[in-house]
C-alpha cells in the first residue's frame, strides 16, 4: 500500500462492494494530446492489488481483458490467467461491457452504425463477451454506447437510429433469455465525448428508451457522476428517479467538476457536496449493487499515485457514508427535516378515502384557502442545509 494510505478512519472490505474496471487503473494517460504516461498494466497485478485493497471486484470491457485481434488461444490463455487470480484472491466479477467505440470500424457507432455490417460485427462481438461475462457470474451488462452519435445534422437520422438500437436491445435480451443467464443490461447515459453528441445522453432518455423494448424488465441504467454532471443536472436526482423507477442495475462513481470534458476524476474529488447527498441516498434507499468506480488516476501520477487514487474512492465513499449517517442521526436535523416539512411531503394529497370529488368539493382547498398565508411561510431549508455542511465539513 502506498504512504497516502490514512491511518486511522474506516478500511474498505469486501462487504462493502467496491468494484473496479480494468480500464480505470490500467488507463495509461493517453489523451488527445499526449502520450501514455504509464506502462501497461497486467489484470492479474490489478486484481491482486484490488483484492488486498479491499476491493470486491473487477469489470472489464471485453478488449481490455484479451487485447483485440486476439487468437482463439490467445484468448484462453488470457482469461485462464485471470480466472486463476480471481479463484485465489475471491474478487468476484460483477459485471462486464464491450468496448464498441476504440477500433476505427466504431467510427460511427455500433448498434447505430449507419453501415449495416457494423451493425452485425457489434452485437457478435457483444455476444461473444456476454457468454464470458455469464461464465465468470456477472450479473449486469453494461452498454456505453460512446460512438452511438453524430457531429452533424444529416449525418444520423435519429428516429432511424433508436429503431436500430431497439433492435439491438431486443435481440440481445432475446439472446440472455434463450441461454437462461442471469443477466440484466445497463444502459449508461452521456451527453458527448467521443462523439459531438451521443444518443441517450441522460438517465430521463434512456429510461424512456427502456419502456419501448420488448424485454424491459431485463434492462435498467448504469448512470455515471460525471456524465450526468456534463450535462449540468443534479446526479442524485437521477440516481433517485431510476430508484423510484426501479432501474438502477449498476452505478458509475467518479468526480467532476462541471460542465466540461469527461474527468473521470477520483470519487469525492469535484463536487464533493453531490457525492454527500448521492451517499446519503444510496445509503438509505438500500442500494445493494457494486459501488463502481469508473475514473481516471490523472496522467500526472505513477503507479503509486494509481493506487492512491484508487484507495482515495473508496475511502471517501466510506468517510461520506459516515458524515451522511450522522446527519442522518443528528436529532437536531431531523428537527429540521420537520420544520421543512419532509414529513408532510410523505403524505398523500387527498386524505385517506378521499375522492377527487370531495376535493372539488373541499372550500378550504381553494375558495376559502389563503394563498397569502400559506406563500409567508418559509420553508427552513437553509438551516436544513447549513446542518449537512456542518456535517460535511466534520463540524459536528
Ligand atoms: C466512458 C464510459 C465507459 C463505460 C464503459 O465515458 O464511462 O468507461 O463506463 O464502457
Ligand atoms: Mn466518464
Ligand atoms: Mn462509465
Amino acid at each position: 500500500m502506498t504512504s497516502a494510505t490514512p491511518a486511522t478512519g474506516p478500511v474498505p472490505t469486501p462487504a462493502d462492494k467496491f468494484t473496479f474496471g480494468l480500464w480505470t487503473v490500467g488507463w495509461q494517460g493517453r489523451d488527445p494530446f499526449g502520450e501514455a504516461t504509464r506502462a501497461p498494466l497486467d489484470p492479474v497485478e490489478t486484481v491482486n492489488r484490488l483484492a488486498g485493497m479491499g476491493a470486491y471486484g473487477v469489470t472489464f470491457h471485453d478488449d481490455d481483458l484479451i487485447p483485440f485481434g486476439s487468437s482463439d488461444a490467445e484468448r484462453d490463455h488470457h482469461i485462464k490467467r485471470f480466472r486463476a487470480a480471481l479463484d485465489a484472491t475471491g474478487l468476484t466479477v460483477p459485471m462486464a461491457t464491450t468496448n464498441l467505440f476504440q477500433h476505427p470500424v466504431f467510427k460511427d457507432g455500433a448498434f447505430t452504425a449507419n453501415d449495416r455490417a457494423v451493425r452485425r460485427y457489434a452485437l457478435r462481438k457483444t455476444i461473444r463477451n456476454i457468454d464470458l461475462a455469464a461464465e465468470l457470474g456477472a450479473k449486469v451488462y453494461v452498454a456505453w454506447g460512446g460512438r452511438e452519435g453524430a457531429e452533424s445534422g444529416a449525418a444520423k437520422d435519429v428516429r432511424v437510429a433508436l429503431d436500430r438500437m431497439k433492435e439491438a436491445f431486443d435481440l440481445l435480451g432475446q439472446y440472455v433469455t434463450e441461454q437462461g443467464y442471469d443477466l440484466r443490461f445497463a444502459v449508461e447515459p452521456k451527453p458527448n465525448e467521443p462523439r459531438g453528441d451521443i444518443l441517450l445522453p441522460t438517465v430521463g432518455h434512456a429510461l424512456a428508451f427502456i419502456n419501448s423494448l420488448e424485454r424491459p424488465e431485463i434492462v435498467g441504467v448504469n448512470p455515471e457522476v460525471g456524465h450526468e454532471q456534463m450535462a449540468g443536472l443534479n446526479f442524485p436526482h437521477g440516481i433517485a428517479q431510476a430508484l423510484w423507477h426501479g432501474k438502477l442495475f449498476h452505478i458509475d462513481l467518479n468526480g467532476q467538476t462541471g460542465i466540461k470534458y469527461d474527468q473521470d476524476l477520483r470519487f469525492g474529488a469535484g463536487d464533493l457536496r453531490a457525492a454527500f447527498w448521492l451517499v446519503d441516498l444510496l445509503e438509505s434507499a438500500g442500494y445493494e449493487g457494486p459501488r463502481h468506480f469508473d475514473f481516471k488516476p490523472p496522467r500526472t501520477e505513477d503507479y503509486d499515485g494509481v493506487w492512491a487514487s484508487a484507495a482515495g474512492g473508496m475511502r471517501n465513499y466510506l468517510l461520506l457514508k459516515e458524515r451522511a449517517a450522522a446527519f442522518r442521526a443528528d436529532p437536531e436535523v431531523q428537527e429540521a427535516l420537520r420544520a421543512s416539512r419532509l414529513d408532510e411531503l410523505a403524505q398523500t394529497t387527498l386524505g385517506e378515502g378521499e375522492t377527487l370529488a370531495d376535493l372539488i368539493a373541499d372550500r378550504s382547498a381553494f375558495e376559502d384557502f389563503d394563498v397569502d398565508a400559506q406563500a409567508a411561510r418559509g420553508m427552513a431549508f437553509e438551516r436544513l442545509d447549513q446542518l449537512a455542511m456542518e456535517h460535511l465539513l466534520g463540524a459536528r
